[in-house]
Formats: C-alpha cells, structure tokens, sequence
C-alpha cells in the first residue's frame, strides 16, 4: 500500500480511537496515552527535526551553488519573499472579513472573569532582520535559527560557485551529504504512519470534546478561510501563475500535508515537505531547497488566518469595536511578526499576543481559544507548508519559462 494511503488511515484512525477515547474511556486514556500514543509520536517528531539542520543547510548550499549566479538568487529570492507577503496579508484579511461576517464571539457566552495567558516575547522584527547574519554559525546550529542558517548556507553555496574547480571536493562532499539526509528522510517516512497514528490520536484524545462544542463556531470560522485560502490563494497560484493544474498540486502534495497536520511543526516536515517537492511536484532542488525552507521560517498564512479571526473573536467577546485603521495595524503587525519565527508547534498563540497587544487587546483572551488550538494548528501548519510548496512550484515553472524564452531570444 503506498505511503499516502498509509498515512491518510492513520490519520483517520488516529481521530477516531482519540475521539472515542475521549468520550467513553477518558480514564482508559489517560493511562494509555502517556506510554502509547505520546510515545509514537515524539519518536517520529524527534526523527524528523533531527533532520531538518543538516537538510536546510545543506540543500541551501546546494540550491545556492546550483542557482549559481547571485543575480538569479536575487531574482528568485524577490519573487519568494514578495510572494510569501502578498500571501500573508491575504490570509490574514480573509481571517478578518470571515470573522466580521460570521460573528464567532457573539455565538455563545464566553466567561472571561478567570482567563489568564502568559506567552514568551515574540522577536521584534527589526531585531529579527538585523540578526539574519549570524555571528557564531555553529552557534546558529545548535539553537536552530533558521534564518541564520539559511543565511549562512546561501554565503556558502555562492563561495563555491565563485571557487568552482578549487573547491569542487567540497560540492561533492555537500552533495553526498544530501544524498545521504534525503536517505534518511525516506527511512524516516516508513515510521509515519504510525508516528501520525500516536500524535492524532493523543491530541484529539486530550481535546475535550466539550471545548471543541464550546468554540466550534471560532473553529469553523477559522478553518473555512483556511480551506478559501487554500483553495483560491494556492489554487490560483498554481492555475494562474504556475499555468498548471491544482488539482495536480494537492493530489502530489498531501502526503507532506498529512505530515504536517500530525506534526504541528513547519520546520519538522521541512525533510517531508522539500522531498515531496522535488520528487512528485518536480521542483528543481536548487529552487526547492531555497523557498521551502525560507518559507517554514518567515511564511506562515495558516497562521496569520487564526491570527485574524482570533483578534476579531476576541474583540467581539470583550465588545471592543476595532476601527479600520487598527485592523490595518493587525494586518501589517501580523505579517511582520511571523518573519522572525520558525515554524513549531504552538508559535502562532505566541505571535498572536504580538497581535493582541498592538491594538490593544487583553492578550488573555487568548484563554478563550487555547484549548482548542493544538487541533487548529495542525490545520494551519499544513495550510502554511502548502504555501511554500505553491510557491516553489510558481517560482520553479516561471524560471523554466523565463530560461526557455531566453533560449529562444539566443537563437533568433
Ligand atoms: N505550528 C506552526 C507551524 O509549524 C503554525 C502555528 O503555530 O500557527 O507552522
């Protein structure tokens, strides 16, 4: 049975024994759940993130080197981060308007006496972009700062562009390197299914099915505009910019999504998401290997979509009217924040009292929709990485378009 189906069940599987679970063998649960569904899920979690350093650096090095020349890696990096903005403001717009339209915090009597929420400071964007160069890039490994990595490997794929012959031992050494990660990720991919199986059902087991009664309005809100978004912002990309099939798209690119979903983690599914890419959308690895894992870090629409709707709902339970210039300033405060944050489980509650506070609003509001979020952010993890692999997919095709027309031009 091929892996997709594998998946795909284990998913399903994995919500059902968790949702029944939760309903009818609650204490049965909790004894299980510490020495079975935890279990297999943390172990595939930490088998994947125990690749994602050694791919992004590496694969950066290569999609560097490959690209070549520095002017086609700006090129394509103006296209990537222009796309990944113009993306996130949408998202977030439609998580707004949905919210204003539908009205989720007037759907029910939300006690907000004894709500309380602490998060850990989010980066301040200028401190972000200025520290995108790392002082200490090992240092930058070990703590996994995406954006440093990601920096410092480009430095190093254009060196040995520059170096050519002189260094060509070090290219083949960084590219059996990659050989051997992208391996592993295949190995790795034979646990999935069952690390999906462990990580579903041991979150929708905690959820509480009462919670999900509770805010089912605030989560069909939010998980409408990510299927819109999905839908016409990814769809149309590959339609209209990409000039293929979406239905081509997300038929290819489940399986990461499925990943994704189980995950909650951008940066864990990178291995994933960057395989699925390269091998069944056909993404050069050169492009691949630079917008993915550049968009796990600073694109985030699933994000920004919760972002919006949860400001709204909230704004709505405390009967604060926010005026346009202030949802303006949720707009651009949201897309800036998510530049600086690596995509792992629960970042976007920690973005969204960045949010919060800018239009001041109680940031323990967010009690209101906490108990509920880990199934919410499955959801837009896999809406966050779908974006990046939109995107890959748009940049790729316009490139081998561009190359053509070039080659055309030379011949005439
Ligand atoms: N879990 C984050 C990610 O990995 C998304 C979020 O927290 O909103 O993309």
């Amino acid at each position: 049975m091929k892996l997709t189906s594998k998946i795909i069940i284990a998913l399903l599987a994995g919500a059902v024994v968790g949702l029944v679970m939760n309903l009818f063998w609650s204490n049965t649960f909790e004894i299980v759940d510490p020495y079975f569904f935890t279990p297999l899920g943390k172990i595939f979690l930490n088998l994947i993130s125990m690749l994602v350093v050694p791919i992004v650096f590496l694969s950066i090095v290569l999609g560097a080197a490959g690209l070549g020349d520095p002017k086609k890696l700006g090129r394509i990096g103006l296209k990537t981060v222009s796309y990944f903005l113009i993306t996130t403001a949408i998202a977030i717009t439609l998580g707004i308007l949905l919210a204003i339209i539908i009205k989720p915090g007037l759907a029910g009597d939300f006690d907000t006496s004894h709500l309380e929420f602490s998060a850990e400071e989010a980066p301040p964007v200028g401190e972000t972009l200025l520290n995108i160069i790392p002082k200490n890039p090992l240092d930058a490994m070990t703590q996994g700062n995406m954006l440093q990595i990601i920096t410092f490997a480009i430095f190093i794929g254009l060196a040995l562009t520059a170096l050519g012959e002189k260094t060509k031992g070090i290219l083949n050494l960084v590219e059996q390197g990659n050989e051997i990660m992208m391996y592993l990720v295949s190995l790795v991919m034979k646990f999935a299914p069952y690390g999906t199986f462990g990580l579903i059902a041991s979150a929708i087991g905690n959820q509480g099915w009462s919670a999900i009664k509770a805010m089912s309005v605030y989560m069909i809100v939010v998980l409408l505009a990510l299927f819109i978004h999905a839908l016409i912002t990814y769809g149309g990309t590959i339609l209209f910019l990409a000039k293929k099939n979406p239905i081509w798209f997300f038929k290819n690119f489940w399986p990461a999504m499925g990943v994704g979903f189980s995950t909650s983690s951008s940066n864990a599914t990178l291995p994933i998401s960057m395989e699925t890419a390269q091998k069944r959308l056909k993404v050069p690895e050169s492009i691949s290997s630079f917008v993915q894992p550049l968009g796990a870090t600073i694109n985030m629409d699933g994000t920004a979509i919760m972002q919006g709707v949860a400001t709204v709902f909230i704004a709505q339970v405390y009967a604060q009217d926010l005026t346009m210039a202030e949802l303006t300033t949720v707009v651009l405060t949201a897309v800036l924040a998510s530049v600086g944050t690596a995509g792992v489980p629960g970042v976007g509650l920690i973005l969204l009292a960045m949010v919060l506070s800018s239009v001041g609003l109680p940031v323990e509001g967010i009690g209101l929709i906490l108990g509920i979020d880990r199934i919410l952010d499955m959801t837009r993890t896999a809406i966050n990485i779908s974006g990046d692999a939109a995107c890959a997919v748009y940049v790729a095709e316009t490139e081998k378009r561009r190359a053509i027309k070039m080659q055309k031009n030379s011949i005439q």
